[in-house]
């Protein structure tokens, strides 16, 4: 069966989920633990990233890579068209999602947790002790924002990355107010990274990613919260009932050769 080394709430993670669904393939999910998770993840890939990919012995790195080889390698369904003006669309707009939406996305849910103590407390893995919780909980704002200078968060790199992000969204919005999906009639790659790579402007509503239940839904209030992007929000969700399997009874057994990683259950 292949195998997924991610992390639940890495957006290009589910950027491959997504595709993995919409091709209606099987997969094991292993989690990474970061740090001594990703060590391991080194020793088997010379890189220490999510996500990868495990195809019998072989490992693909990379999330562009892996919907280049689950098209070619599983050809059902396909995702990226074969010639002319759809696949220079689809191949551009991926291109630009994995370093526009992907990336500034991580910027942008910066932002709302360290606004947001609840929010904060309620993306902590689920398995982590209340206690710890409490005390993440406790971080003033002002703590985490002053944390954000550290990883290159800064408020003006967040507020930059907001502000871009409006504009993304608005040409999402105009796209998609004369097309069913971005580069036509039909599905391709560019929606399913569009579409799994927003995860982190605004969770999915439906039962898709191991959160809290009070998580799903919420986002980033200024891009959640204003009707001019509600077009991309409900395509979104429209995509993610469409393709998208819920995380319900869709859990293969652990692997027992597993290397240094956790089993969502
Ligand atoms: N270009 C990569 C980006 C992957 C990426 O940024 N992964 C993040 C999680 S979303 C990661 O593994 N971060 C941990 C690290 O860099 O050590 C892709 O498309 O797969």
């Amino acid at each position: 069966m292949l195998e997924l080394y991610q992390f639940e709430l890495s957006q290009y993670s589910e950027k491959v989920r997504l595709i993995l669904d919409y091709k209606q393939l099987n997969y094991r999910k292993i989690e990474v633990t970061p740090g001594i998770g990703q060590l391991e993840l080194l020793r088997l890939t010379g890189q220490k990233q999510v996500p990868v990919l495990k195809d019998g012995d072989r490992y693909i790195v990379d999330s562009t890579e892996i919907a280049k080889y689950l098209d070619e390698h599983y050809p059902e369904r396909p995702i990226i068209p074969k010639e002319g003006i759809k696949r220079g669309l689809c191949l551009m707009m991926e291109e630009w999602a994995d370093e526009s939406i992907g990336l500034k996305g991580r910027k942008a849910l910066f932002s709302a947790i360290s606004q947001d103590q609840y929010f904060r407390r309620s993306l902590l893995p689920t398995t982590t002790p209340d206690i710890l919780r409490t005390l993440v909980e406790g971080v003033p704002s002002d703590v985490f924002k002053a944390l954000g200078f550290g990883v290159g968060y800064s408020p003006e790199a967040i507020n930059q990355a907001i502000a871009q992000l409006k504009q993304d969204l608005e040409a999402l919005c105009l796209i998609l107010a004369e097309r069913p999906y971005l580069t036509g009639d039909e599905p391709t790659l560019a929606d399913l990274a569009v579409a799994g790579l927003s995860i982190l402007l605004k969770f999915p509503e439906g039962d898709y990613l191991d959160l809290p239940a009070s998580l799903k839904g919420k986002g980033v209030a200024e891009l959640v919260n204003d009707p001019a992007y509600e077009r991309f929000f409900t395509w979104r969700e429209q995509v993610y009932t469409d393709f998208r399997r819920p995380i319900s009874g869709f859990n293969p057994p652990a692997d027992t050769n597993a290397p240094t990683s956790i089993q969502i259950d």
